[in-house]
């Protein structure tokens, strides 16, 4: 099947889904145009609407999709005049577009406002970008209030649940550039692992390290790249910076690829010298241990909370081996005892954007409890899922010395214990995984992770920057 036989088939799914959404209406889906950079004439980096970018498979600046039943699908395309062709490059052609997207109407965007005026008055669903209503001139639309637009907000949440509960199985096209995206992660890890070394900055790892996804097709990073080492390696979100690294640390990089839309999203952690230490390949390999029983675990019709706890176990059952927590496994989870050290969720939903759409299942939401409120997804999973599992653990200074927390916990942690690690930093290690009819494939398996492997890889590393 071609791209645009995909594409087709993939509106086809979400005509029938929207059709027994019992709306009639019209649908817009505008693409969303540049977001302007405050008090300078640049504008932030262009993020094609996730819903626009499904329907069409392409990301235009301030194109627009329609739809309506009985009418079918229509494609607006935006042109530029000639003062801003001298400025930027010329967007695609309806009829370029019309090829690329398989939407055989596809037309200039200026027939935009007859669009909405031949609709005046109709409750209409309005998905994609909303930036149409405050912004209609930039689609070339005279008013949004004159041509009496009206928006069924009803409506538009129905057909928006229906549209990303059919995104979370990934079709062919889907699955291709994903594919693309995390092998280029893979490659940009296995470079940034092989410069390590003591004396180098965080920020160097990244440059390297991106250079290397841009090499491999990568448009962009999937979100901003996550490099610490040493104490940095325990912020789950940090910025790489000049920290310069020393043997005896751990180095934490969770970062990934964009291609045509789809990210990747990889974490590997390992040793600036060649080696881990004692208590750092302990605790390497308790969250190795609890990523693959996840992931052997991981198939159609299982519920990835389960998962989660499953894991939420492992990690306390090695912490209480390492003699940092004291007590059964059943309740340290109970208690979120486990939390302390790994304070998110085992992974989240992978797709158009690193936090892919529709993690919960429609009627549930995240509980309001320690060990559970960053769980970023909750269903049963299905073949053409994408999922990352993550697990982790941490010594978060912020966590670890709350007085309230220490008193909660007083029992069940050995605090001398954990006083002596505050700056241990983290160990997190994250695969994307693609659910089949079967179980699992993980996408991003070409890249090492038993504490062997890694040091095999660093010592190769060390061995060529000496040698
Ligand atoms: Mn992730």
């Amino acid at each position: 099947m071609s791209d645009t036989e995909v594409l087709r088939e993939r509106r086809l799914r979400v005509e029938a889904a929207w059709s027994s959404a019992e709306f009639d209406g019209p649908v817009l889906i505008p693409a969303s145009l540049p977001i302007p950079i405050d008090g300078t004439d640049q504008f932030h980096e262009f993020h094609a609407h996730p819903e626009f970018q499904y329907l069409t498979g392409v990301a235009e600046p301030g194109a627009a999709l329609a739809w309506e039943p009985g009418d079918g699908w229509t494609l607006f395309a935006p042109s530029l005049s000639v003062e801003d062709l001298v400025w930027m490059s010329a967007p695609p052609s309806a009829d370029e577009l019309a090829a690329e997207t398989g939407v055989s109407r596809s037309v200039d965007r200026s027939e935009l406002a007859g669009w909405l005026e031949s609709r005046r008055g109709r409750g209409m669903a309005l998905l994609g970008s909303r930036d149409v209503e405050l912004r209609a001139t930039e689609y070339g639309v005279e008013s949004w209030s004159s041509l009496e637009a009206v928006v069924d907000e009803e409506a538009t949440e129905r057909l928006g649940k229906a549209l990303a509960e059919l995104r979370r199985a990934k079709d062919a096209v889907e699955l291709d550039r994903m594919t693309r995206a995390v092998d280029a992660a893979v490659f940009g890890h296995l470079a940034a692992q092989r410069l390590a070394r003591h004396g180098l900055t965080e920020r160097a790892l990244q440059i390297e390290m991106e250079a290397e996804f841009f090499r491999r097709g990568g448009a962009r990073t999937a979100y901003g790249s996550i490099v610490g080492s040493g104490p940095n390696s325990a912020i789950l979100h940090g910025t790489p910076g000049e920290r310069v690294m020393s043997d005896g640390e751990l180095v934490l990089i969770d970062a990934g690829a964009e291609i045509e839309g789809y990210a990747s999203d990889v974490t590997r952690t390992f040793p600036v010298s060649a080696e881990f230490t004692g208590i750092q390949r302990d605790l390497y390999n308790v969250v190795l241990a609890a990523q693959q029983e996840a992931i052997a675990g991981a198939g159609p019709g299982v519920e990835y909370k389960s998962l989660h706890m499953q894991a939420s176990a492992t990690i306390a059952q090695g912490l209480v081996d390492a003699g940092i927590l004291r007590g059964s496994v059943e309740e340290l989870v109970a208690a979120d005892a486990h939390a302390l050290f790994f304070p998110h969720g085992l992974g989240h939903m992978l797709g158009l954007s690193t936090h892919d759409c529709a993690g919960y299942l429609e009627g549930r939401v995240p509980e309001d409890r320690f060990g559970l409120a960053y769980l970023r997804t909750d269903l049963p999973l299905a073949p053409g899922y994408v999922v990352t599992i993550e697990p982790g653990i941490y010594f978060v200074p912020a966590l670890l010395t709350d007085p309230a927390r220490r008193e909660r916990y007083a029992e069940m942690v050995n605090w001398d214990v954990v006083d002596g690690l505050l700056d241990f930093g983290g160990i997190r290690i994250e695969d994307d995984v693609l659910i089949t009819g079967d179980g699992c494939e993980v996408m991003s398996e070409a890249l090492p992770k038993s504490a062997d492997e890694i040091e095999a890889i660093r010592r190769d590393g060390l061995g060529a920057a000496n040698g």
